[in-house]
């Protein structure tokens, strides 16, 4: 009796003991993952992973974090040729694990909310961490939801979209399927990424219809919310020219308000005249969807009236916070959201942290330097690249705004090395500084 009493008192104490070792273990660990960074950044994307790159090579590995919840990081400008037969959406992604630069914690959550009077932030997993320095990288996001019919119109064939990689392979289909009729092109009534891309997938389709000798059972329109095709006036013009030579019907100020897939019908709003609708029957449709800032910043203190993160447009740093940094596609910077614009934000925003971080004042300026291949066929694209002002800045002593081949193998060979080598790496800057070697004195 007594004999079993004190062993069940030796197995409580065993057990108290295995539980104290487990809280001890559980706490130990929560410090050793430290909650404080000097540079914490917000999203694993092109902006995110090409700072922390170099925020690494500034402050030391071990004091850098990025939060990003996906495993997959992918490249997006090349899901304009995926399926085009040239590219695969799996060649587009890679594991995020393998671009966070090493040594860089990855704190694999999302951010929930901003807290920056306290210089910290919140995630959807309910931990808090503290920066000394935040750039937030979150990109922006697509709002299918807002189109009546969709996203679960997707479910049909015949409509696929680009921007998304769970709907990029749809397009493909309904392209290699099309029979005859209507194949319409969609732009959104929002500030979109890679503006160029809605006409490009238009572009490529024209190209493959003509291949396959569908194209004379083809009407294809591009309805767009647009006031003009290009935004910039020499691209612009040159696309016209394309347009017309292959027949393409361009319709501006028409905003895509409701998908009807089950009936292969889409309906539009004149935004010239509000309230006035058109259906359309289609063959196949390409949707752009409707864009906006990253939910989280809704309600923060980062956010500007339209919601995007308010900084700088010289300098990237926050207009009310000085710790606080934005680059790419979630910021109110006034130009074209792309990651060649990525590129020229991270070398302008290494140089004003690195000022910070001096106690200096910043002094490098970001001229809205962005660009835009425009594919045109299956092989060739006009490079459009442009500042704040729309004025051309192109890096090449040639006229960009004509069709060219070495431009496209730019695109599909170059551009993807580009990425994953020099702009991740925090290696690559934009093509500013080459711009000048280039040109040769020639302008
Ligand atoms: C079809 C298509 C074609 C394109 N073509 C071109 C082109 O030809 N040339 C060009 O230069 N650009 C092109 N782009 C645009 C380019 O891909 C983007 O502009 C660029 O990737 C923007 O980088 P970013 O870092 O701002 O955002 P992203 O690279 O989108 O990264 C944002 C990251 O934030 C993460 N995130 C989101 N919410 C949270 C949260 N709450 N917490 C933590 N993390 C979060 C996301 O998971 C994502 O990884 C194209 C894009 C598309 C879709
Ligand atoms: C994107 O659009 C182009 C043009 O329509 C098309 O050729 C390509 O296949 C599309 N991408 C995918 C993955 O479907
Ligand atoms: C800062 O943190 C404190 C304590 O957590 C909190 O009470 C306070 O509201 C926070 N400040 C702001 C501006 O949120
Ligand atoms: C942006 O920053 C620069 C340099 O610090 C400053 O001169 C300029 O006034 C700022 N612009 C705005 C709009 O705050
Ligand atoms: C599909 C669709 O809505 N097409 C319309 C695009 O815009 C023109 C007007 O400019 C209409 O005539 C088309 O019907």
């Amino acid at each position: 009796m007594a004999e079993s009493v004190k062993c069940n008192n030796l197995k409580i104490y065993i057990f108290n003991i295995i539980v104290s070792i487990s809280i001890l273990y559980y706490a130990l660990s929560g410090l050793a993952s430290k909650d404080h960074y000097k540079v914490l950044v917000l999203g694993g994307g092109s902006g995110g992973i090409a700072m922390a790159a170099r925020m690494k090579r500034k402050v030391g590995a071990k004091n850098v974090a990025i939060v990003e919840p996906s495993e997959v990081h992918y490249y997006q400008p090349i899901w304009t040729l995926v399926g085009a037969g040239s590219k695969s959406v799996a060649s587009s992604g890679r594991p995020t694990a393998s671009v966070i630069p090493s040594g860089v914690t990855w704190v694999t959550s999302k951010v929930a909310e901003f807290d920056p009077e306290n210089n910290t932030v919140h995630t959807d997993s309910g931990k808090k961490i503290s920066y000394d320095y935040l750039i937030v990288a979150l990109g922006l996001e697509l709002h299918y939801e807002k189109i009546k019919g969709l996203p679960e119109g997707f479910e049909h064939p015949k409509i696929g979209s680009n921007y998304s990689v769970k709907t990029v392979e749809k397009t493909w289909n309904a392209l290699k399927n099309f029979k005859e009729g209507n194949a319409l092109f969609t732009f959104p009534n929002t500030p979109i990424k890679c503006a160029g891309a809605p006409q490009k997938i238009m572009y490529l389709s024209d190209a493959f219809l003509r291949k396959t000798g569908k194209r004379s059972k083809a009407n294809i329109i591009y309805n767009t919310s647009l006031p003009v095709l290009f935004g910039v006036k020499k691209y612009a013009d040159a696309l016209w020219e394309i347009v017309k030579k292959r027949d393409l019907n361009v319709n501006l100020r028409h905003n895509l308000i409701e998908v009807r897939a089950d009936k292969q019908e889409a309906v539009f709003e004149n935004l010239d005249k509000p309230g006035e609708t058109e259906v359309y029957k289609y063959e196949m449709i390409h949707v752009t969807p409707p864009m906006g800032p990253p939910a989280v910043l809704k309600g923060s203190s980062l956010e500007d009236e339209a919601g995007w993160l308010n900084v700088n447009k010289s300098t990237l740093q926050h207009k009310t916070y000085a710790n606080v940094f934005g680059i790419g596609d979630c910021t109110n910077l006034p130009t074209s959201k792309t990651a060649a614009a990525v590129a020229a934000q991270s070398a302008v925003l290494d140089r004003t942290v690195s000022r910070i971080l001096k106690k200096q004042t910043p002094d490098k300026t970001y001229d809205g330097y962005t660009s835009c291949p425009l594919v045109t066929s299956y092989n060739t694209v006009i490079l459009a690249e442009f500042d704040y002002d729309g004025q051309p800045l192109e890096t090449f002593p040639v006229d960009q705004s004509k069709e060219s081949r070495v431009m496209y193998h730019m695109k599909a060979d170059v551009m993807p090395h580009l990425y994953w080598h020099g702009l991740l790496k925090g290696l690559w800057g934009g093509p500013g500084p080459y711009r000048t070697i280039m040109h040769m004195g020639m302008k």
